[in-house]
C-alpha cells in the first residue's frame, strides 16, 4: 500500500513539473480599473453648459445662471444615440472652465438651482446617471479644476472647494468610470467680480495626490485623466491622433498637467516605470461646444472611420465629443452621422477571417499557450513562446485564397506591454511578400494594407522586451481597395 502510495505521488510530482509556468508579468502592468477601462475602447463626451447658451467656448465666469435654459433637454436621447452608435459610456461637463456647474451644488450659486430650467429643480448628473442606467452605459465626469467663476480661485480654500465639489460628484451619482482632470489655465477671468489674470503654478498650486486620495476612496473603480495620468493619459492633441508607437507606460512622477509634455504624450515612456495608456479626445464639430454655425461642419461617417483607426487603432481610447444644442438634444446632423459610422464599422469589420483557422508558431512554451489561442475568439488566451524568446513567428493558415486588408492585434496586456517591432507578410506565389512594419502593439492595433489574396498571413515579432504574449489575432477584407 505504501509502495503504491510513493508510485502514485511521484507521477503526480512528475505531472506538476511538466507543467510549464506562464511568462511572468512583465512590469509595469495595468490595475483592474485600467483593463476594465482599455476594454470601453469608444465613449462620448458631453460639452454642455453656458456656452451652449452664449455660442462661447470658454465662458469668462460672469454669466448668468439665467442664460442656462435648454428648451427641451433630454439625456435619454444622448444615451440612446450612445448606445446606438456603440459607445459604452458618456463623460459629462459637470463644470467647465466657467464654473457653471450642471448639478446643484451646495457649495456654490452659480448652477442649474439658479437657472430657469426646471424653475432651479433640475440636475443634469440626476438626468444622465438614470439615462445611463436605462442604457447600460457608464458614466464619467469632468470637473475643471481652472474655475473663472469663483472669487476664492488661486487661494489655498479653492482647493477645499473644488475637493467639496468633487466628493459631491462622487457621492451621489453612483459608480463613476472615469474622473477627467483638464490642463486648462487661461489666466483671466470673472473671480467673483475682481475680473483680473490669476495664474497658479500647475505644478504646486492644486496638490493632486490629496485629490486623487478623494477619488480612490469614493470611487475605487474610477480611473483619472489628466495630461500625466495617474490612471490614463492624454495623447498630446485634440486632432484624434494617436500615435503609431504608444507605449502605455509613462514616467509620470515627472510630469503634472497643464505642462509642457504634448511631445512626449503620443508615444508615452519606452521605459516608462507606470501603466498610464492614452485617451483621444476629439470632437465631432470644430468646437467643443455646440455653435449653430457648425451645424453644416459635422466630421462625415469616413472621417469618423479615419478617426477609429488613429485613435483605437493605435492602442488608445476614443472619446469623441457630441455636444448638445440649445434643445438640450444631440443634433440630428450629428446622429445621422454617428449612427452612419457605426455602419461603417460594422462592415469594415463583418466577418474575421482569421477565426479558428489553423495558426502554428515557430516556438511555443507549451500547450497551455499553443499559437491557436490567438484566433479562438476568446482574449484571455494567448500564445507565447519560451522566455528567451523574444522573437518568434505566427502563421495563420486561412485554407484557401483570401482576400485580406486589415489586421487587427491584440496582446495580453495583464502580463505587460512587451512588442517593439513587428512585421505582417502574405503568402503569395510560392514566398511571402511584405505588407506592414509596425512598433508598439499594446492593448489593441489595427493597420490597413493594400488588398493581397493569400492562403498564409505570417505575423514576425523580432523584438520584443520580453517573449511576446499575444491574445488575439482578426483579419478581416473591408470594402474598397
Ligand atoms: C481643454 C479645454 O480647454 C476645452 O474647452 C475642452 O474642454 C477640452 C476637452 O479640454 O483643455
Amino acid at each position: 500500500m505504501k509502495k503504491l502510495f510513493l508510485g502514485l505521488s511521484s507521477i503526480l510530482f512528475l505531472f506538476a513539473c511538466s507543467e510549464v509556468k506562464p511568462p511572468e508579468p512583465l512590469s509595469p502592468v495595468p490595475s483592474e480599473r485600467q483593463l476594465a477601462w482599455h476594454e470601453m475602447e469608444y465613449y462620448m463626451f458631453v460639452h454642455f453648459t453656458v456656452n451652449t447658451f452664449t455660442d462661447k467656448e470658454w465662458g469668462y465666469g460672469d454669466e448668468k445662471e439665467s442664460v442656462f435654459n435648454p428648451s427641451e433637454p433630454d439625456c435619454r436621447q444622448w444615451a440612446k444615440v450612445a448606445k446606438e452608435a456603440g459607445m459604452k459610456g458618456i463623460i459629462i461637463t459637470a463644470k467647465h472652465h466657467d464654473g457653471f456647474c450642471l448639478w446643484p451644488s451646495a457649495f456654490t450659486e452659480h448652477s442649474v438651482k439658479n437657472s430657469p430650467w426646471k424653475d432651479g429643480k433640475g440636475d443634469v448628473l440626476r438626468e444622465l446617471r438614470q439615462a445611463c442606467d436605462e442604457y447600460g452605459l457608464k458614466m464619467g465626469v469632468y470637473l475643471s479644476p481652472w474655475d473663472r467663476n469663483s472669487a476664492i480661485y488661486g487661494t489655498p480654500e479653492y482647493l477645499l472647494y473644488y475637493r467639496n465639489q468633487l466628493s459631491e460628484l462622487l457621492k451621489n451619482y453612483g459608480d463613476i468610470f472615469e474622473v477627467w482632470f483638464d490642463g486648462a489655465n487661461g489666466g483671466d477671468g470673472y473671480y467673483g467680480g475682481s475680473r483680473e489674470t490669476r495664474k497658479i503654478d500647475n505644478k504646486t498650486y492644486y496638490d493632486w495626490p490629496n485629490t486623487h486620495k478623494i477619488v480612490r476612496e469614493l470611487q475605487p473603480g474610477a480611473v483619472m485623466f489628466s495630461d500625466a495620468g495617474p490612471d490614463v493619459r492624454w495623447v498630446g492633441n485634440e486632432r484624434g491622433m494617436g500615435s503609431m508607437t504608444n507605449w502605455c507606460l509613462l514616467k509620470k512622477d515627472e510630469m503634472y498637467p497643464g505642462g509642457d509634455f504634448a511631445k512626449i504624450l503620443g508615444e508615452g515612456h519606452e521605459d516608462g516605470n507606470y501603466w498610464v495608456p492614452a485617451e483621444v479626445d476629439v470632437s465631432i464639430r470644430r468646437g467643443w461646444f455646440y455653435h449653430q454655425n457648425e451645424d453644416s461642419l459635422v466630421r462625415s461617417p469616413e472621417n469618423l472611420m479615419e478617426l477609429y483607426y488613429s485613435s483605437v487603432g493605435r492602442n488608445s481610447n476614443l472619446l469623441l465629443n457630441v455636444p448638445p444644442d440649445r434643445r438640450g438634444l444631440l443634433h440630428e446632423n450629428d446622429i445621422k452621422s454617428l449612427l452612419a459610422f457605426k455602419e461603417l464599422r460594422e462592415k469594415e469589420f463583418e466577418t474575421d477571417l482569421a477565426y479558428s483557422k489553423k495558426a502554428d508558431a515557430t516556438n511555443t512554451r507549451g500547450k497551455a499557450y499553443t499559437a491557436s489561442n490567438v484566433n479562438d475568439g476568446n482574449t484571455e488566451t494567448y500564445w507565447a513562446p519560451n522566455d528567451h524568446q523574444t522573437a518568434a513567428d505566427l502563421i495563420l493558415d486561412l485554407g484557401s485564397e483570401t482576400e485580406v486588408n486589415r489586421i487587427l492585434i491584440q496582446e495580453y496586456i495583464r502580463l505587460g506591454q512587451r512588442i517593439q517591432e513587428f512585421k505582417v507578410s502574405a503568402y503569395v506565389d510560392n514566398g511571402w511578400i511584405p505588407l506592414i512594419d509596425g512598433t508598439t502593439i499594446g492593448y489593441k492595433i489595427i493597420r490597413k494594407f493594400p488588398v493581397v489574396k493569400t492562403s498564409k498571413i505570417k505575423v514576425t515579432f523580432s523584438k520584443s522586451k520580453a517573449c511576446p504574449v499575444i491574445s488575439n489575432i482578426e483579419l478581416y477584407r473591408a470594402p474598397g481597395d
